[in-house]
């Protein structure tokens, strides 16, 4: 079976692990969000990809769900002993080598896509890892700080601020310009199934949703699409995804993720247990809905979650 998912970081790449061991025999495609990109130190970061590559390859903090390991920080030390920022993003000494090797693959002409098939050579995350485009795309935030409106990189909002302001719109800069990186549309046309994992459903699913051409693919592939509520009790999991879901006017439910991207997207939507309640307004926008549990509190909850979503793929495609 080929499935395709589109992944952000933490929770994507948690379901993923889960995914491969509920389907060990599928061909699975992950189109990595990478509207979180950020230029630090001269250095491209692709926190996104790296969190897919690291969950999956073994080399994850698996406390933080982010960046190595086993880290060290002399480097980041050194930099701000040179007064050389930003220090709110925590870059460790080996995570420095992943953004070491990328760069120099793009100085030397390299894609994207080809810089992450050849960092994965390292790490063999047992999937095929695709950004969504080889293009420049960053996700900025237009927040108010004293009085003054501006705008800020995603990370900066994310980690520096702690979403502790209102995002007043989420942009994803460059997307209308961007074009799917090879492999994109590819793995769409040829795909049995397509998966929303629990990630964030605006500057995650919501960003590779923004690059012209694959919202189109997915919703022409004639191929079930079930997604996964990264909302549970109308509160988020994890992350912030209730600030980012407010900028685009999205209610922080189940419901409502599901309606946001809507039955022309989405066949299917598996939300939590808790939201039962939730199950009959998501049938009625038209997409067929499942009250399972969604947390993935270990590998044999996240299988099942993997399992009932692709259940519910093959009882829509029916
Ligand atoms: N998240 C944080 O909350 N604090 C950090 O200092 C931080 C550093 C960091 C470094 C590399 C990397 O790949 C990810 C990092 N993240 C950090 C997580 C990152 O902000 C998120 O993974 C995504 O951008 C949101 O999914």
């Amino acid at each position: 079976m080929r499935i395709v998912v589109l992944a952000g970081g933490i929770g994507g790449a948690r379901f993923l692990r889960g995914l491969k061991k509920a389907a060990p025999d599928a061909d699975i495609s992950v189109i990595g969000n990478t509207g979180d990109d950020i230029h630090l130190f001269g250095l491209k970061v692709s926190p996104d990809l790296d969190t897919v590559m690291y969950t999956l390859g073994g080399g994850i903090n698996e406390d933080q769900g982010w960046g190595r390991t086993d880290e060290t920080f002399k480097v980041k030390e050194e930099l701000a002993a040179y007064g050389v920022g930003p220090d709110w993003f925590g870059l460790g000494d080996r995570d420095f080598a992943t953004h070491i090797v990328r760069t120099q693959m793009l100085g030397a002409g390299y894609p994207l896509s080809a810089v992450t098939q050849a960092l994965c050579e390292r790490w063999r995350p047992g999937v095929r890892l695709i950004p969504m485009s080889d293009d420049r795309v960053e996700t900025h935030v237009a927040v108010t700080i004293d009085g003054e409106q501006k705008a800020v990189h995603f990370q900066e909002y994310w980690v520096r601020l702690r979403a502790s302001v209102d995002a007043q719109a989420v942009v994803p800069v460059g997307a209308e310009q961007a074009k799917p990186a090879p492999g994109v549309l590819e793995a769409i046309a040829e795909a049995d199934v397509v998966l929303f994992p629990p990630s964030n459903p605006v500057v995650s699913v919501g960003t590779i949703l923004a690059v012209p051409g694959i919202r189109e693919a997915i919703a022409d592939a004639g191929v079930p699409v079930v997604g996964l509520s990264p909302i549970v009790g109308d509160s988020p999991v994890r992350g912030m995804a209730d600030k980012v879901l407010a900028a685009v006017g999205v209610e922080t439910s189940a419901a409502a993720v599901a309606e946001h991207y809507g039955s022309g997207l989405l066949d299917g939507w598996l939300v939590d247990t808790v939201d039962e309640k939730a199950v009959e307004r998501v049938e009625s926008a038209g997409i067929r809905c499942r009250a399972v549990p969604l947390m993935m509190t270990d590998l044999d909850a996240t299988a099942e979650m993997a399992r009932q979503a692709l259940a519910l793929a093959s009882e829509v495609r029916a």
